[in-house]
C-alpha cells in the first residue's frame, strides 16, 4: 500500500470512528455545547493522530533494513506546509474552544449578574461537609443529610446557580448536565444552563475539602413548570 493510499484509508477509518462514536443527545444547553465542541476536536484529532501513527509505522518497516541510512534533504515546500497547516489547525482549535468557555452557560461569571424576571436563582452553598441550596427569590433552603439536598427546576427555563462557598474551596459538579464551578470563600460564581430534560441528576462536590468531601452529594431533579409552581407553592406554605 502506498503512501497516499494509506492516508486516504485513515482519513475514511477516522471518519467513520467518529460517526460512531455519536454521544446520546445532551441534556442541557451546557452539556450540549460541551459535547459539540468534543466533536468538533474529534473530528480534527483522530485524522491527525492516523496520519502521524500511519507515517511512523510506514518509516520503521521502510528504512527498517537500511545499512547506509542518508539524512533527508531540506523540503521548503513540504516545511512551509505543515507550519501553515498547523497554524490553521491551532487557529480553529482556539476558536472553537474559545467560543464554548466563554459562553455563559460553560464559562463563569462574577461580579453583577443581570437575571430576568422569569429565570431562576439558587444558591448553592458548600460547606464542610454538605450543601445549603437557598432559593433567594422565595426565601427558603433545602439542606440535608445523606444524600444531601435536591434542587427542584423547570424544563426549558433559564436557571442560575449562584455558587459560593462558607469556608473552603469546594466545587459544584452535576456531571449530566455539563455544569462544573467552583465554590470560593468570599465570592459569587454565577453559572447559567437550561435543563431540555427532565429526570434527576447527581450532583458532586469536585473539588477535595477534607474528610467528608466524597459525601457532598446532592441531586437535581428537572420537572414541568406546572410541577416546579406546585412545589415552590408547598415550600412556601411550610409545608415541606
Ligand atoms: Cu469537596
Amino acid at each position: 500500500m502506498n503512501a497516499k493510499r494509506f492516508g486516504l484509508a485513515s482519513l475514511c477509518a477516522a471518519v467513520l470512528v467518529t460517526l460512531l462514536a455519536q454521544p446520546a443527545a445532551a441534556q442541557s444547553v451546557s452539556a450540549e455545547l460541551i459535547t459539540g465542541l468534543n466533536e468538533k476536536l474529534l473530528v480534527v484529532a483522530i485524522p491527525i493522530t492516523l496520519l502521524v501513527e500511519g507515517v511512523l509505522i510506514y518509516a520503521v518497516f521502510k528504512f527498517k533494513n537500511n545499512d547506509e541510512p542518508q539524512p533527508t534533504k531540506e523540503n521548503r515546500r513540504l516545511e512551509i506546509s505543515w507550519t501553515i497547516a498547523t497554524a490553521v489547525i491551532l487557529l480553529f482549535v482556539g476558536v472553537a474552544s474559545y467560543g464554548v468557555m466563554a459562553n455563559e452557560s460553560v464559562g463563569v461569571q462574577t461580579g453583577d449578574v443581570d437575571i430576568g424576571e422569569n429565570d431562576v436563582l439558587v444558591e448553592a452553598e458548600g460547606y464542610q461537609w454538605g450543601w445549603n441550596m437557598h432559593y433567594p427569590e422565595h426565601n427558603f433552603t433545602k439542606s440535608g443529610a445523606g444524600s444531601g439536598p435536591t434542587v427542584v427546576i423547570p424544563k426549558n427555563q433559564e436557571v442560575y446557580f449562584r455558587i459560593v462557598s462558607q469556608d473552603v474551596i469546594h466545587g459544584f459538579h452535576v456531571p449530566e448536565l455539563g455544569l462544573k464551578q467552583d465554590a470560593i470563600p468570599q465570592q459569587q460564581n454565577y453559572i447559567k444552563t437550561n435543563v431540555t430534560e427532565t429526570g434527576t441528576y447527581q450532583g458532586y462536590c469536585s473539588e477535595y475539602c477534607g474528610l467528608g468531601h466524597s459525601k457532598m452529594y446532592f441531586t437535581i431533579e428537572v420537572v414541568d413548570q406546572a410541577e416546579y409552581d406546585d412545589w415552590l407553592a408547598q415550600q412556601n406554605s411550610g409545608s415541606a
